[in-house]
């Protein structure tokens, strides 16, 4: 399996993660989301994926999936062990809440893309882009610390896909100086993942793109 990746993209880090967890070994090719107002936009990256994002999975058989939860929707399907979502329906919803909450409500609003509109094409400065993107990862937070079970992860003692999400987004959002410090539950979910072999090896810092 190809994996387009880029070593700072939290959706590629969530692929990662899940890639490791499985044990399953993959080629990186990283696209360059900032050199060349974004390498994910050339003719060649188009044609692979055509929203121009990454992740992008290609399996052996020439198929190319796309979007972080489905690949690691597909991944879960296709690999059980270790099980990504709890058996349980209600369980299952209750993981996929969490994780859509950051991939869908939190991770869209604070992307490169809509990021690089309000400054080069809105004209915000980046002092209003920095309070923008601190914003919605605040509420999303607040929300979350409600939901997370006693831990050590965030749904009880097994990681689920709601850790893969919550992790990358902790990440970024250290790299951009939100402080943390009203979400202990968050950042113990996150200490406990670090823990874990598979999180440690997706790191930003640990990809063969890295800068
Ligand atoms: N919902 C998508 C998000 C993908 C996404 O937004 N990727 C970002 C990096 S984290 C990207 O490629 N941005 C480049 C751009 O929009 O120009 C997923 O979960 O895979």
């Amino acid at each position: 399996m190809k994996l387009y990746t880029y070593f700072r993209s939290s959706a590629a880090y969530r692929v990662r993660i899940a890639l490791n967890l499985k044990g399953l070994s993959y080629e990186s090719v990283p696209i360059h989301l900032v050199k060349d107002g974004g390498r994910n936009r050339a003719p060649e990256y188009r044609a692979v994926n055509p929203q121009m994002k990454v992740p992008a999975l290609a399996l052996d058989d020439g198929n190319v999936l796309v979007q972080s939860l489905a690949i690691i929707e597909y991944l879960d399907d296709i690999h059980p062990a270790p099980p990504l979502l709890p058996k349980d329906p209600l369980a299952r919803a209750k993981v996929r809440g969490m994780a859509q909450l950051i991939a869908c409500d939190i991770h869209p609003l604070n992307n490169v893309a809509p990021l690089r509109y309000l400054k080069n094409q809105l004209k915000h400065e980046q002092t209003d882009i920095d309070a923008w993107y601190h914003h919605w990862v605040r509420e999303g937070f607040e929300a979350l610390e409600a939901m997370i079970k006693p831990g050590p992860y965030c749904f009880g003692n097994a990681v689920t896909l709601a850790d893969i999400c919550l992790v990358p987004q902790v990440y970024n959002a250290r790299r951009l100086k939100v402080p943390l410090d009203k979400f202990p539950k968050i950042v113990a979910v996150d200490a406990a993942c670090q823990k874990l072999s598979a999180f440690e090896r997706a790191r930003p810092e640990n990809q063969p793109d890295a800068e």
